[in-house]
């Protein structure tokens, strides 16, 4: 058969954005308050903090976003201008059901979303839609305990079977959950994870932590294949994909033990993956939490839904690769996503490996050990932005993504991974989710925004706005 030279004529050229980085609005529309609204603004050197009340000397950068909830609109026609044939973007849970256990839904929220998709259609956008980017009613986290009670799934499975019948013939890709997987029992987590993901500080977790990790990625393992199946039985032409964040682990060096180290951090971000596309929670985990007295029961019916829940697609989000600790190595000096710094590779200002290659040698294990399609539901480089004379030169991130595209087409073309798009992170310009900073931007658009808190919110292309736009008219021919 004819090896096609290039990207397939259907690929997805786009973006990702999500609710909580770009909306704001945060208390318009019927919205409840959701675990990021209590995040606070932070820098590469000061960490965000979560806080129980909202304090008045603090900026919650969810609460204004880029005003993406008013001009979405103006934003969309930009990426248009682009030549967008896909923007994934979010719905937050707290605009449908603002504590999350009501008995109905919140129609001005729905109402919202389903504006927002046909202004996509209009334009031949495929949207992407993501049910769980980090935007949990913040109810559920304090009178019902996150994933950690199993009533939760049910909200959860409530919430995805209304916006999906909602939006029933607009939507076919849906994405179940965004980066559970930075959740992992045999990991030391920071705060910002298991409170992005759980809306819980791991500082905070009271007995067994690894109990905890194990107890929350379970349960949103389950709710990912149940919401596979109940997505699917709504329209059968619904495709289910879940995204994961993932940065492949390289050893320190050929030392064997240290191949073994590598080896084990890395699939430690696979076991939900395995979960959702194997058919069954995956045995090896199971022991390995009987290994730390964690016992969490397989009941019938979960084996049923971890049978019938299998994923259509895998959104993979790739930034950066890691190398893997030592094992004695003290953790003071591991980065924010651990491990010691490449000496092969730059980084960006905020410490992430550059590694085209990477993304190359991601898609190829990933398509090798599930033959499933993959998205490319994030990529891109966070860089500090300077205007001069009222114009953006952006070379820095055109030379990024270029280099990433260019693995990528080798994957396609060269190593016959079946990639079925390419959604750059932050087309336009939004709050950093590990900061809370604007400083740190990745859009094609810049949106003139301050941390401080000034700047009228208007919105300038960059020059990378106009190559993205060329690569997608030459479908990735030129790069
Ligand atoms: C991913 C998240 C996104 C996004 C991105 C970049 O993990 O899914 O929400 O924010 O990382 O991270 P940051 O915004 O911290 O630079």
């Amino acid at each position: 058969m004819k090896q096609s030279k290039t990207f397939p004529k259907d690929f997805f050229w786009g973006g990702s954005i999500a609710a909580h980085q770009c909306e704001g609005a945060w208390q318009e529309g019927g919205k409840g308050p959701a675990i990021m609204d209590y995040a606070t603004a932070g820098s590469y050197e000061i960490p965000r903090e979560f806080t129980y009340e909202l304090e008045e000397d603090k900026k919650y950068p969810s609460h204004d976003g880029i005003d993406f909830y008013h001009r979405y609109k103006e934003d969309i026609k930009m990426f248009a201008e682009m030549g967008f044939t896909a923007l994934r973007i979010s719905i937050d849970w707290s605009r449908i059901y603002p504590r999350g256990d009501e008995e109905q839904p919140n129609q001005e929220g729905l109402n919202y979303y389903s504006k927002v998709i046909d202004e996509l259609i209009h334009y031949h956008i495929e949207p992407i839609i993501t049910l769980y980017h980090f935007e949990m009613p913040v109810t559920l986290v304090r009178e019902y305990d996150s994933w950690l009670n199993p009533q939760v799934i049910d909200f959860y499975l409530k919430y995805v079977k209304t916006v999906v019948s909602a939006l029933k013939g607009k939507v076919k890709y849906w994405v179940t959950f965004n980066e559970m997987n930075h959740i992992d029992p045999q990991t030391e987590a920071s705060d910002i994870f298991t409170y992005i993901i759980a809306g819980i500080k791991y500082s905070e977790i009271k007995g067994n932590k690894k109990e905890v990790l194990a107890r929350i990625g379970y349960n949103m393992t389950l709710a990912g294949v149940k919401a596979a199946k109940l997505i699917r039985e709504i329209d059968t032409h619904n495709k289910v994909g879940c995204v994961f964040g993932i940065h492949p682990i390289y050893p320190r060096d050929c030392h064997p033990a240290n191949i073994m180290n590598a080896f084990k951090e890395m699939d430690r971000d696979f076991y939900q993956i395995d979960a959702m596309c194997n058919g069954e929670f995956p045995k090896y985990k199971i022991e390995e939490n009987k290994d730390y007295g964690i016992d969490i029961e397989i009941t019938l019916e979960d084996k049923k839904a971890f049978q019938e829940g299998k994923l259509d697609f895998i959104g993979m989000n790739y930034y950066q690769t890691g190398v893997a600790k030592v094992a004695d190595e003290s953790l003071e000096d591991q980065k924010l996503f651990g491990g010691v710094q490449n000496p092969y590779l730059q980084q960006s200002k905020w410490g992430w490996a550059i590694d085209p290659i990477g993304l190359r040698y991601l898609l190829n294990y990933t398509y090798r050990k599930y033959g499933l399609p993959i998205m490319i539901t994030e990529n891109g480089l966070g860089a500090v932005d300077e205007l001069v004379d009222g114009k953006i030169h952006d070379d820095y991130r055109i030379d990024y993504l270029k280099q990433h595209l260019s693995e990528m087409k080798k994957a396609i073309v060269e190593d016959h991974v079946e990639c079925i798009g390419y959604l750059m992170w932050g087309p336009i310009d939004l709050v950093s989710a590990t900061t809370g900073e604007m400083k740190k931007r990745y859009g094609f658009i810049y949106v003139n925004k301050y941390d401080d808190g000034t700047g009228d919110l208007s919105r300038l292309p960059k020059d990378s706005f106009y190559w993205y736009q060329h690569v997608i008219e030459t479908q990735g021919e030129e790069l």
